[in-house]
């Protein structure tokens, strides 16, 4: 199936606006429905942020679509069931189904219970393959108006083919990946741990340097709470490297770095203003300023850089300085060739041996 043929049918059902959180698996649906004029797309920071303004969006007489991840379904539950379930506001789920048949492990469980979730939370739903796209579409239409309830399209990965849009690079001139090397580099030098976000953030961090670290594979946004509790009893340095779209998944966080204080936590953004991981949607760091944010939470040393020239001094500089601090590195849009999944060498539970040996020293 296209996707442009899938979004059509949506739109001739008077579906939109489309809240996205994106997955690989939509990201031609999600490139097709950004350059057409007439469809309204809207990207928050988080599925649960999706939910709500999706259902908001029903409120005000609109039939919304979320285009989101399974494993970002589990994040609109709360809204799900003491919202939309109890309220009677019907959004459409449009879900990827990672998970389904070989994936990556942070996939399996949720992909492998996927039908239970949406049956226990009373979300009936279809499953689009290549033929059923208006009769599966016509039955969601046709519940929803009808119960008032929400229901779900699932899309398998490799449904959907097509061009995922690139936007226009910001003119930065670091790579993620150099900006990974020298980071480590500087660091490691001086005894951190560290935890890496998922995506290709972890993917890039390993292949510069593979030292013990928490690789994350899912649980987007969670770097930064991980890396809070690590801070607090431990005598290390931490240093955790984040994403700005995984930042902001879970904003939340930054907060807490008031309050707990760790002298100990290095807190670093690699900041290109979409999820390079993802095929490079928009983000909304462009016009909102993490390093901002960071004062704002009580960083004690916030820094901002967006020059090859500034980064090995204020990482060195950094690598010394007693926390919390925070650095923010805008750099370009897109990820290194080559990097393979870190759960391919290894499984989940052996990173997290390997890096509570290295933190705990047994
Ligand atoms: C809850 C949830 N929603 C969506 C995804 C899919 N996903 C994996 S990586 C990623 C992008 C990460 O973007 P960012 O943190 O900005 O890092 P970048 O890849 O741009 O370096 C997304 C959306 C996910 N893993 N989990």
């Amino acid at each position: 199936m296209t996707p442009k043929d899938l979004l059509n049918k949506l739109k001739e059902k008077g579906f939109g606006p489309f809240v996205e959180v994106p997955c690989s698996t939509l990201a031609p649906l999600i490139a097709e429905a950004e350059k057409d004029p007439g469809v309204d797309v809207i990207n928050p920071a988080s599925e649960a942020v999706a939910v709500g303004i999706a259902s908001g969006a029903y409120l005000a007489g609109k039939k919304p679509v979320l285009l989101i991840q399974n494993s970002g379904f589990l994040n609109t539950l709360n809204s799900l069931t003491s919202l939309n379930l109890i309220y009677d506001i019907p959004v459409l789920f449009m879900i990827s189904w990672r998970g389904h048949g070989k994936d990556a492990p942070e996939h399996e469980i949720v992909g492998r219970d996927m039908e239970k979730y949406l049956d226990v939370f009373n979300v009936p739903y279809g499953v689009l393959d290549d033929h059923n796209a208006d009769a599966a579409i016509k039955a969601a239409d046709e519940y929803m108006t009808n119960s008032k309830k929400p229901y779900a399209l699932m899309v398998t990965p490799g449904l959907l083919k097509g061009e995922c849009a690139v936007p226009e690079s910001p003119a930065y001139e670091i790579e993620r990946k150099d900006a990974i090397v020298t980071v480590k580099k500087a660091l490691l030098k001086n005894g951190y741990a560290f935890v890496s976000t998922n995506g290709f953030i972890s993917r890039e961090s390993f292949d510069a340097a593979d030292s013990s670290d928490l690789y994350m594979m899912g649980s987007m946004g969670h770097a930064l709470p991980i890396g809070l509790g690590i801070a607090r009893y431990s005598d290390k340095k931490i240093a955790v490297l984040d994403g700005d779209g995984a930042a902001m998944m879970h904003l939340g966080a930054m907060p807490s770095v008031k309050s707990l204080d760790p002298k100990n936590l290095l807190h670093v953004i690699f900041d290109n203003e979409v999820y390079a991981s993802t095929e490079n949607q928009p983000t909304l760091s462009k016009d909102f300023d993490l390093a901002k944010m960071a004062e704002l939470s009580g960083y004690k040393n916030v820094v901002k850089v967006t020059k090859k020239k500034e980064l090995d001094g204020a990482i060195e500089r950094l690598a010394l300085k007693e926390g919390p601090s925070f650095l923010l590195i805008k750099v370009r849009p897109g990820n290194s060739k080559g990097c393979s999944r870190v759960s391919d060498k290894m499984t989940c539970s052996e990173i997290k041996d390997s890096f509570m040996r290295g933190l705990n020293g047994k």
